[in-house]
């Protein structure tokens, strides 16, 4: 939280399955942090000591297969954490992964490559409730371009404490506000993705 109080935030403009979105972000020496709706935090790039190295999420037991099983081989992982303070926001919906194409975002090009990232979600501090910020998805949005969206239902999970949702980077989704007085909603991250993907780049976002 000292990065946000203390670091400038900067803007941050981008397209997301073809709409102009805008948000912010804060950076500091190595690490970066998205603003994903108002009062809600990826602590996105930089986060990769301490418990984001801890062998519970780097080598999960019951993870690792699942996550074999999706992606086969020649993939790896990094970490980061969602922070959703009490009464932020809705996300804007998003899918994790590029849409893969110089002009457009719609996703013509992602749905023609074979999966190649997935995300994991674990709540830390407490369940994920309706009231303190489910995650939404367009269910089947993975295997849709965004003009086909419309046709979709909105679907929104609620993970408990020990347990992980696991889900297609290439989902439309996003996390729902936090409408509780004092859940400090937290979940911390991890994406899987083919080693000839790059996600340290995020369009909008000064790389330098
Ligand atoms: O906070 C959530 O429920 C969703 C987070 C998210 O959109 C993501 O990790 O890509």
């Amino acid at each position: 939280m000292s990065i946000i109080d203390e670091e400038p935030a900067q803007p941050r403009v981008w397209e997301e399955n073809g709409d102009v979105t805008t948000s912010q972000y804060w950076k500091k020496n190595d690490k970066v942090i998205l603003q994903a709706g108002v009062g809600r935090y990826d602590l996105w790039r930089g986060f990769n000591t301490g418990f984001f190295a801890s062998s519970a999420l780097v080598d999960n037991p019951k993870l690792e297969p699942i996550l074999k099983h999706c992606l086969v081989d020649n993939y790896g992982s990094y970490r980061g954490m969602i922070l959703s303070d009490p009464g932020s926001s809705d996300q804007y919906f998003h899918r994790d992964t590029d849409p893969l194409e110089n002009v457009g975002s719609k996703g013509k090009a992602l749905m023609a490559v074979d999966d190649f990232y997935f995300t994991c979600l674990i709540p830390v501090t407490g369940d994920v409730t309706p009231e303190n910020g489910p995650t939404e998805f367009l269910e089947g949005s993975h295997r849709h371009c965004s003009d086909e969206f419309e046709s979709l239902k909105e679907v929104q999970i609620c993970c408990p404490l020990g347990s992980a949702v696991v889900f297609n980077g290439k989902i439309n989704h996003r996390g729902k506000g936090n409408r509780s007085e004092k859940d400090d909603r937290a979940v911390v991250y991890t994406v899987y993705h083919k080693e000839w993907y790059n996600d340290q780049f995020r369009k909008g976002v000064d790389q330098t």
